[in-house]
């Protein structure tokens, strides 16, 4: 064991002087929405992030009130209040139901719940599995896309919204943030 110590310590050493350098999955692109509520307030943020681990979104929004909301990825980038049904359906590039509990889905832009405790902030970072931004039939084709916030909890299962009720919370994917 004795001489197998300096063996083990070295590579460690070496290791964290370059994560020092850069810390993390490399981020190649970052596209942002700015979320508005229905009455055209500021809402918070999602990111769309390229990584090197994969394709991450993550949300800093604030709720309305302390909750559970169902979230998806919708087929147009057009938010208009109040009921922003300009955004379209959800993003379904493989025609399918909606719902990851459903046998027949899911939509590509089926997302988690949400929660939000007392202090009524929502944060997530979800890896997509299935995303796809650009090309046809990507999420961000000619007439973009958005991420949209609903009044209720998702039930992963009812075509095509998953009794998520209302939009209350809007905002278009802006690409092109290459950092
Ligand atoms: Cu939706």
């Amino acid at each position: 064991m004795r001489q197998l110590l300096p063996i083990l310590i070295i590579p460690m050493i070496a290791g964290c002087s370059t994560m020092s350098e850069n810390e993390g999955p490399a981020v190649s692109e970052v596209i942002t929405a700015d979320l508005a509520r229905a009455d055209g307030s500021w809402a918070g943020v999602a990111t769309i992030s390229k990584r090197s681990d994969g394709i991450f979104l993550s949300l800093a929004a604030d709720a309305p009130l302390a909750g559970t909301f169902g979230m998806h990825l919708h087929a147009v980038g057009k938010c208009q209040g109040p009921e922003f049904t300009s955004a379209g359906g959800h993003w379904n590039p493989g025609m399918k139901q909606h719902g990851r509990d459903n046998p027949m889905g899911a939509h590509g832009g089926d997302l988690p719940n949400v929660v939000a405790g007392p202090d009524k902030k929502l944060t997530l970072e979800y890896k997509m599995p299935d995303i796809m931004l650009e090309g046809a039939g990507g999420l961000l084709d000619a007439d973009g896309g958005s991420l949209i916030i609903h009044e209720k909890a998702d039930d992963y299962v009812t075509d095509p919204s998953g009794n998520s009720g209302k939009r209350i919370i809007c905002g278009v994917f802006k690409s092109g943030n290459r950092s």
